[in-house]
């Protein structure tokens, strides 16, 4: 087999090694300054070291719209491939060892051997995804008009099958999770019976919930639209609250930021989430319109803090069963996904450590006085922190890169896999 190639360890180090200095400088700085406010700056450099967030396997390929796809050099043309660039996002951020399949996109041909291809990168699986969006290859009847919801019941037997295999697969590959996204929803008014659907629906996720094994989870995600455009079945957190409380305590409601309408607050959603022990997890991105699938962090960095300054609420006040799993979906359309990944996993893990530095006794007392401005102060003070220091210091401690985007272009990683992986000629629209 032909060798495939890799940054090495050495590499990393050798790249590390001309940005010590700077990077020391700024750290103590830092640790002064903090230490002025009674935070101290190792703690966080731990937190930050602890942190982890899951790769969705389809975001390692260029994505696309509804228009084109513009295939990137080198991408990957299989899972493995897709674990391998994986495995090269570990090397550089330390923080992202879990990764998330889609089926059938991702179906393994041999289980075991995916399973070891994973461990040997420190790599395992996080949860599954089931895929009853689109028609696929051997699949009898069509999810062109619904799926697990849809008003014909072997339609609906059909979905269940597929989201009861990808529990099985799960099993095999150790993933503890199942997130179910469907796009059943009209395009036009009085196509669908909102309750008939919704019934159909819930229905169909009993019998999935059958299958989940006891330590198992299974995320419910909710969109308002989109591909359906005049109603979504599940289409806001209410219907998914209900339909995971409906279900028992194995279900919970999956956030992906980008679906829902514009200017919601997604940080008091989650904080009912958290209230009614109901937030499985979830899929971060940034968005300007609607299910844009942009990089972590990049449209509004504000909002991804305040979900955080809620998260980081409820792991320091130990909330019951408060417990989410952390993913990113997006969609990399126009920028090396490796190198968008690589910046969402440090966003996300600003967001993170942003939130550590919220003065929570002082915010307390200006709420308990109804004083608006101190405590907005004091979210922008932790906001305002440049925290850059503590996460650059956190991955090069784990092994990983003090910058991953330019120690990931030094090393030539893409003009490698454009010779290992010549590009199939073929025309896609789509996401992936
Ligand atoms: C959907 C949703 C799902 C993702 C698919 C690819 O909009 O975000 O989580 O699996 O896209
Ligand atoms: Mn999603
Ligand atoms: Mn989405």
């Amino acid at each position: 087999m032909q060798r495939k190639f890799e940054i090495d360890d050495g590499f990393i180090a050798e790249q590390n090694g001309t940005l010590e200095a700077w990077i020391d400088e700024d750290y103590e700085h830092l640790a002064k300054a903090l230490r002025r406010r009674r935070i101290d700056i190792e703690d966080l450099v731990s937190k930050a070291q602890s942190f982890r967030v899951a790769v969705p396997s389809w975001g390692l390929g260029t994505g696309g719209t509804r228009f084109a796809r513009f295939p990137g050099v080198g991408e990957p043309r299989d899972v493995y491939e897709k674990l391998e660039d994986c495995a090269t996002l570990l090397k550089l951020v330390r923080s992202t060892p879990g990764v998330s399949l889609h089926i059938p996109w991702d179906r393994p041909e041999d289980v075991n051997e995916l399973f070891s291809f994973a461990r040997h990168r420190g790599l395992y699986f996080e949860a599954m995804n089931s895929n009853t969006f689109q028609d696929h290859a051997d699949q009898k009847l069509s999810y062109k008009f619904g799926s697990l919801a849809h008003s014909d019941p072997d339609v609906r037997r059909q979905a269940i099958e597929h989201n009861i295999e990808c529990i099985e697969l799960g099993k095999q590959l150790g993933s503890k999770a199942h997130t179910v996204w469907i796009a059943d929803g009209g395009n036009f008014p009085g196509q669908q019976h909102f309750r008939k659907t919704l019934e159909n629906y819930l229905e169909s996720m009993r019998e999935i919930y059958k299958a989940l094994p006891d330590d198992w989870r299974v995320f419910i995600e909710h969109k308002f639209y989109e591909p359906a455009f005049y109603s979504t079945v599940i289409n806001d957190w209410g219907t998914s609250y209900y339909c995971a409380r409906e279900l028992g305590p194995k279900a919970a409601c999956l956030v992906d930021l980008g679906h829902h309408a514009p200017n919601v607050n997604i940080e008091m959603i989650v904080a009912r989430l958290i209230q009614f022990g109901k937030l499985g997890g979830f899929h971060f991105n940034d968005s300007k319109y609607g299910d844009d699938d942009l990089d972590a962090g990049s449209i509004k960095p504000f909002q991804l803090f305040l979900i955080f300054n809620e998260l980081v609420d409820a792991e320091q006040t130990n909330v019951p069963g408060f417990d989410p799993a952390y993913m990113l979906d997006q969609s990399h359309n126009i920028t090396d996904p490796i190198e968008s990944l690589a910046m969402s996993a440090i966003e996300v893990t600003r967001a993170y450590i942003q939130a550590q530095l919220v003065d929570r006794f002082a915010l307390a007392e200006a709420q308990d006085n109804c004083d608006a401005l101190l405590a907005l102060s004091i979210l922008k003070q932790a906001f305002t922190t440049d925290v850059s220091p503590i996460l650059a210091v956190a991955r090069q401690r784990s092994g990983g890169a003090l910058d991953p985007i330019a120690t990931y272009r030094a090393s030539g990683y893409r003009r490698a896999k454009a010779d290992e992986r010549p590009t199939k000629l073929e025309a896609t629209v789509g996401i992936v």
